[in-house]
Parts: structure tokens; C-alpha cells; sequence
């Protein structure tokens, strides 16, 4: 998989992605993450990204000409499956977007600032326009961030026990059931027999109710069809 990221703050994303689980699945080649910054496609001389919105109203807008350009000079490439814009009245993302997303080949992931884009590069380049939740971030870096690596943990080969991704939280529409390690008393509070007994059919029972009660508690919503 590749993912092209356009942003104004390409430091930010590059130390994101130099981290952890998403640094060693670029260097074991399961994705291939590109983070360009959109001043390198102004023909400005100020570099500038943003003017005045027309009509007037306070914040700028990121014009449509920087964003075009990188757009199509990827384009040349390669085909995109999606160009995904990172906005607060975007969709909300779930689960299954990110599954969906991961079975994808490139991706190009456009992150907006100050009031947001000119309109025009919506209705011209974007396919799809995703919001991490119900609240305003200054920009759409840390929600690019949040959908690549909920993309990423997800291809097969990245998560260590090839397993693990498939017991999340969500991934069934159920949140994921308590866990616990060593030691097994602690001041008092005790694991739960069961995860000791070595019985893993019971196991497996013990850890559906779990979550199910779980879900009904916290998020009665995850289980309304
Ligand atoms: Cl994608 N961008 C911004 N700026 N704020 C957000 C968001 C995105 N999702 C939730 N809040």
C-alpha cells in the first residue's frame, strides 16, 4: 500500500510516522508513506497556501492551485483508489472505513488548515471526506495521523501476532473484553480464575460475555442493527 500525504506541516507527519509499529511497517515494506508539503507547489514567491476568503469573514482559505498541482503531479504516476480530505464535516471514521481503506492500494490523504479549502478542490479532486469525531482540531495533520495508522496496524504482517488486529475493540461491533498480566494478586485484587484455569474454550466464552457487557454498558449504541 502507499499513502501520499499533502500538508502545510510535513515535520509534524514525519515525526509521527517515524515511530513504533508505523516506522517498522515501512521498513518492512508493507506501506510506503510520502509526506509532501504543499509550499513546494506554490509558484508564490512567498510560498504562500492561503488568501482571504471572498465575501469576507475572519481566517483564511487554502487555495485551490498548490493543491492541484501536487494532486496531479501524483496522479501522474499512479492511479489513486481514493483522495481522502481530512475535515471536520467529513464522515465519521469507524471501523469499517478503515477496513475498507486497507484493502486499497494508494491513497492520497490531504490535510486541511485555517478555515479549510476552497470549495472547488472538494468538488474537482476529493473522493471521500473523513472526520475522527465530533470536535474542531486547529488542522487535519493528527486526524491524518489517526486514520493512517488505524489504516496501517491493519495490513496483514504489520501487528506482530497476525491475529491481535481481529480482537480490537470495534472490530466486531463489540469494545474488547479486560486484560490482564503477571502478577496474578496484586494489593488484594485478584485475576480472574477463569484466565488461569487453562481452559481455553471457557476462556473464549468468559471473554465474549465480558465484552458484550461490556459494549451494552458503555456503548449500547455498537449494538442497535
Ligand atoms: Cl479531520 N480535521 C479537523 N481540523 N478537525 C477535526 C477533524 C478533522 N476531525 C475531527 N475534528
Amino acid at each position: 500500500m502507499r499513502i501520499d500525504i499533502i500538508t502545510c506541516l510535513p515535520k509534524l507527519l514525519d515525526s509521527f510516522f517515524a515511530h513504533s509499529i508505523l516506522q517498522r511497517a515501512q521498513q518492512g515494506g508493507y506501506v510506503e508513506l510520502i509526506v509532501h508539503d504543499l509550499r513546494d507547489f506554490t509558484l508564490d514567491k512567498h510560498r504562500r497556501v492561503d488568501d482571504y476568503a471572498f465575501g469576507g469573514g475572519a481566517g483564511m482559505v487554502m487555495q485551490i492551485e498548490p493543491i492541484a498541482r501536487c494532486i496531479r503531479s501524483l496522479q501522474a504516476e499512479r492511479t489513486y483508489d481514493e483522495i481522502i480530505y481530512m475535515t471536520p464535516d467529513g464522515e465519521r471514521l469507524n471501523q469499517k472505513t478503515t477496513n475498507l481503506l486497507s484493502l486499497r492500494q494508494n491513497l492520497i490523504i490531504l490535510c486541511g488548515h485555517y478555515k479549510g479549502v476552497d470549495e472547488r478542490v472538494r468538488e474537482l479532486f476529493i473522493t471521500k471526506e473523513i472526520s475522527i469525531g465530533d470536535y474542531v482540531l486547529s488542522g487535519g495533520e493528527l486526524a491524518a495521523c489517526v486514520l493512517s495508522d488505524a489504516i496501517i496496524r491493519l495490513l496483514p504482517g504489520v501487528l506482530n501476532d497476525e491475529t491481535s488486529a481481529l480482537t480490537d475493540s470495534f472490530q466486531d461491533n463489540l469494545l474488547a473484553p479486560p486484560v490482564y498480566t503477571r502478577p496474578a494478586e496484586y494489593e488484594g485484587h485478584r485475576v480472574p480464575d477463569i484466565l488461569l484455569s487453562g481452559h481455553e474454550a471457557k476462556i473464549d466464552d468468559w471473554r465474549y460475555e465480558q465484552a458484550m457487557a461490556r459494549t451494552k454498558a458503555r456503548r449500547p449504541d455498537l449494538l442497535e442493527p
